[in-house]
C-alpha cells in the first residue's frame, strides 16, 4: 500500500536534497538538450596519450572550450545492466539493481523520469540508438520513462561497409541521424548512444587513426583506436549540429556510460599507467568516466574537481533548464550546487566521499590513496575527544551509502513511485497562492 514511503521520502528530504539554488538554474531554458551516451568511455583516456599519439583529441580541446564544463571526477555506478543502468541512473536519479537489469526486470513500474517530467515543459523526447530496440528491454522501458520516439536499428541504413562489430558505426550513424534530429519538435531532449567503441573495440583497418597499444591484452589494446574513432566521430556530430542549426540552440552533454576496460586487464592497464599494480584504490579511481556539459555561447565554463555520479543527472538536467521538481523522489544532487551530500556511491555499496575512498573494506584517503590508519580502541591512550577522531572516518558514511542503496532497491522492487503523488505540493502551493 506504499506505506513504506514515507521513511524513503524522509530520509530522501532530510538527507539528499539541498536548499540552495545554484545559479546556473535556468541557464539552458528552452534550449534542445542534445545527449551523447558515449559507449565504454573511460577518464583515463582524456587528456592521455599511447604510442605518443593523443587519444582524444576533439574532447581535449572541448575542455579547453569556454562553453564547457568538465567533471573530472565523475563516476559511472552502473551493475550488471551495463549501459542501460547507465540510463536508468540518468533518467531516474534512481540506483540500478545490484542483480539483474532493472530495464528487464522492472521495465513495466510507474517511474517519474527526465521525459515525463519536460514534457509538461513543452519538450518531446527521442532516442537515437542503431541497435536492435529489444536489446535490454528498451522498447518497454523508454515507454515507461516517457520518451515519445525511439530511432532503433530500423531507422538507418546499414550495410556491410557501414558497419562493424556490433552494427552501424559511429559516424554514418551521427549522419544518418541528422534527418530525423531536424524534424523533431522543438525544444527536444534526444539522447544519441554510441556503439563503436564497444567491447571487444573491432576496427576497420581505415578507421584506424591511431595505432593499437602493446601488451598482453588486445582488448586494451584495441581500445585506444576505437576510443579515437568514437572521439573523430563526436567531432564530425559537433559539425553536423552547427551546420543545421542547431548548436546554437542545444546544450550538449557527453558522457561516459561504463567502464570498457575491466580489472581482467589489470596487468596491461597497469603497464600503461606505469603502476607496478592496481589497487583496490585505482579500481574505484578507474571508475571514473568523463563528463562534458557544453553549454553554446555560455562563456564561463571550467574544470570540475568535486566528487559526482550519473546519479546527479537528472536533478542537474532539470535545474539547468529552470524546471522545479521539488515533488519528487531522487538520489543525486544538482553538480552545480555548492551544497550537496558529498559522497557518491557504487552499486556494490563502495562509495567516494570528498576525503575518503571506501572499497573491500579499507577506508582510503582519496587525495593520496593510502588507508586510513585506525585504532584498536585498546591500543589508543587517547582523550575521548582525539579517540573520536579515530574512529573509522568511512562508517557513517557507509551506512547512509547501504540505506540510500537499499531505498532505491525498494523503490524499484515494490514499484513505490505507483503511490507518490508528485502533484502534491505543486496544487498545495497554488491553493495557499489564491
Ligand atoms: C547495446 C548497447 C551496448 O544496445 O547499448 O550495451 P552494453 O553491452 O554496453 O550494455
Amino acid at each position: 500500500d506504499g506505506n513504506e514511503l514515507t521513511e524513503i521520502v524522509d530520509y530522501v528530504e532530510n538527507e539528499v536534497k539541498t536548499d540552495g539554488q545554484s545559479d546556473m538554474f535556468g541557464v539552458a531554458e528552452g534550449k534542445n538538450i542534445i545527449w551523447i551516451n558515449a559507449e565504454s568511455l573511460q577518464s583515463f583516456v582524456i587528456n592521455n596519450e599511447v604510442n605518443g599519439e593523443e587519444i582524444t583529441p576533439f574532447l581535449n580541446s572541448l575542455i579547453e572550450d569556454e562553453d564547457t564544463y568538465y567533471f573530472e571526477n565523475f563516476y559511472e555506478q552502473t551493475g550488471q545492466g551495463n549501459t542501460s543502468d547507465s540510463e536508468f541512473l540518468v533518467e531516474n536519479s534512481l540506483y540500478p539493481l545490484s542483480r539483474g537489469a532493472v530495464f528487464f526486470t522492472h521495465g513495466g513500474n510507474e517511474y517519474h523520469a527526465i521525459p515525463e517530467i519536460i514534457e509538461d515543459a513543452g519538450y518531446q523526447s527521442a532516442v537515437f540508438h542503431a541497435n536492435n530496440g529489444s536489446f535490454w528491454n528498451r522498447f518497454q522501458m523508454y515507454d515507461s520513462l516517457g520518451f515519445n520516439h525511439f530511432f532503433d536499428e530500423k531507422s538507418y541504413e546499414i550495410t556491410d561497409e557501414n558497419s562493424v562489430g556490433w552494427g552501424l558505426k559511429d559516424k554514418p550513424f551521427f549522419e544518418q541521424s541528422m534527418k530525423y534530429l531536424e524534424t523533431l519538435e522543438k525544444p527536444f531532449y534526444a539522447k544519441f548512444i554510441t556503439l563503436t567503441n564497444h567491447f571487444p573495440f573491432e576496427l576497420d583497418e581505415e578507421d584506424r587513426s591511431i595505432e593499437p597499444y602493446d601488451s598482453n591484452s588486445n582488448t586494451l589494446n584495441n581500445y585506444f583506436p576505437a576510443v579515437r574513432y568514437m572521439d573523430e566521430a563526436l567531432e564530425e556530430f559537433f559539425n553536423h549540429l552547427k551546420e543545421s542549426g542547431l548548436y546554437e540552440d542545444s546544450i550538449i552533454v557527453i558522457m561516459g556510460d561504463h567502464i570498457g576496460i575491466s580489472a581482467n586487464h589489470n596487468k596491461a592497464m597497469s603497464m600503461y599507467l606505469n603502476k607496478e599494480e592496481i589497487s583496490p584504490y585505482d579500481q574505484v579511481q578507474l571508475q571514473r568516466v568523463p563528463l562534458f556539459i557544453h553549454i553554446p555561447g555560455h562563456g564561463k565554463g571550467e574544470v570540475v574537481t568535486k566528487v559526482a555520479g550519473q546519479i546527479d543527472m537528472k536533478p542537474t538536467m532539470l535545474n539547468l533548464l529552470g524546471i522545479k521538481h521539488d515533488n519528487d523522489i531522487y538520489f543525486g544532487n544538482d553538480l552545480f550546487s555548492e551544497d550537496r551530500k558529498g559522497y557518491i556511491v557504487l552499486r556494490n555499496g563502495d562509495f567516494i566521499s570528498d576525503d575518503y575512498v571506501y572499497t573491500v573494506n579499507t577506508c582510503y584517503h582519496r587525495a593520496t590513496g593510502e588507508p586510513v590508519e585506525i585504532l584498536e580502541e585498546d591500543e589508543s591512550e587517547l582523550n575521548e575527544y582525539q579517540e573520536t577522531e579515530k574512529e573509522n572516518p568511512c562508517a557513517p558514511i557507509a551506512e547512509k551509502a547501504n540505506l540510500e542503496l537499499q531505498y532505491s532497491d525498494d523503490i524499484i522492487y515494490g514499484d513505490l513511485l505507483r503511490f507518490f503523488d508528485f502533484n502534491q505540493k505543486e496544487q498545495e502551493e497554488k491553493s495557499s497562492s489564491k
